[in-house]
């Protein structure tokens, strides 16, 4: 069975604002995807998923769309779009655009005729009540809106992020290396400040450490690569294994690894038939005793 190239690739999501800012104005840009275009390929991926860069007024962090046919220019232009998607191609990986198109910004076009009466001809596009219910928003609190202009409450599930930003060690700039700004941006004033690790955890340590977690991905995408059943293979949870211990097995043309993860910061055993053992992360495999020894949130992957 064949399935189709998205059922099966790795992918590399990437946050624009975060990754790497080209001109110095504190915010990632396309121009910066496209200079670490051999780093990403280099670690084996094969799918760059980029978070929205569409116009937006950034309530939301680009999320908040305005026009889905335009580029915010804090990231770029067009062309920069053209040259990145070329530049994906040329490697040969392929590149995903996050299109959120089931929810807009409210300044974009439809939104503002919806809002404008309750008999336009898009009235009916986005959702609305006379009156809010207990509903809440995904971001806290109600997400109802009065809207006056149709005397109506407009639905809002990813509200209006003007929550104090403080938005956020998941967003921070990306941490290149240890030099001021992390090498994320030659400004002062980045969108979300550098988390202060930086000097600790970088692309330029985490390199140099053959344990760290991005050595271990780059090993997994290798393993990944060689071994088709990873890719094409089918999928079975097992059973009756120790608390804390996630297992599943893929099987391919009479191929069958089984990955172990212990979930679980304390040691754990488990007893299992396997011919060897292909990657080992914080475990050591016993053939001779059929046992793993895995340590907390060790992980391993064996050849049945
Ligand atoms: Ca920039």
């Amino acid at each position: 069975m064949d399935k189709p190239w998205y059922h099966k690739t790795s992918i590399y999501q990437i946050y624009p604002r975060s990754f790497h800012d080209t001109n110095g104005d504190g915010i990632g840009d396309l121009k910066g995807i496209i200079q670490k275009l051999d780093y990403l390929h280099e670690l084996g991926f094969e799918t760059l998923w980029i978070s929205p860069f569409f116009s937006s007024p950034q309530a939301d962090t680009g999320y908040d769309i305005s026009s889905y046919t335009d580029i915010a220019p804090e990231y770029g232009n067009m062309e920069d779009a053209l040259q990145l998607i070329e530049g994906v191609h040329q490697r040969g990986m392929k590149i995903v655009f996050d299109m959120v198109m089931n929810h807009t910004s409210d300044e974009h076009p439809w939104f503002r005729e919806s809002r404008s009466s309750q008999d336009n001809p898009k009235a009916n596009w986005y959702i609305w009540q006379d009156k809010p219910n207990n509903w809440q928003s995904m971001t806290g609190g109600s997400g109802w809106h009065y809207a006056p202009e149709r005397n109506q409450y407009f639905w809002s599930s990813f509200d209006w992020l003007n929550l104090t930003i403080n938005r956020d060690e998941v967003r921070t700039p990306m941490q290149w290396d240890g030099t001021g700004n992390a090498w994320f941006s030659s400004s002062e004033q980045t969108w979300l400040p550098v988390h202060k690790n930086h000097l600790e955890i970088n692309v330029e340590k985490a390199n140099q450490d053959e344990s760290s977690l991005l050595n271990i991905i780059r090993k997994l995408m290798k393993i990944r690569k060689n071994e088709t059943v990873l890719q094409e293979g089918s999928l079975e949870v097992l059973k009756n294994l120790p608390h804390g211990i996630l297992g599943y097995r893929r099987t391919w043309d009479h191929t069958s690894l089984t990955i172990l993860l212990n979930f679980d910061g304390s040691e754990k055993v488990v007893r299992t038939e396997f011919s060897e053992c292909i990657f080992a992360m914080s475990a050591s495999a016993d053939l001779k005793e059929k046992a793993i020894h895995m340590n907390g949130f060790g992980g391993v992957i064996l050849r049945a």
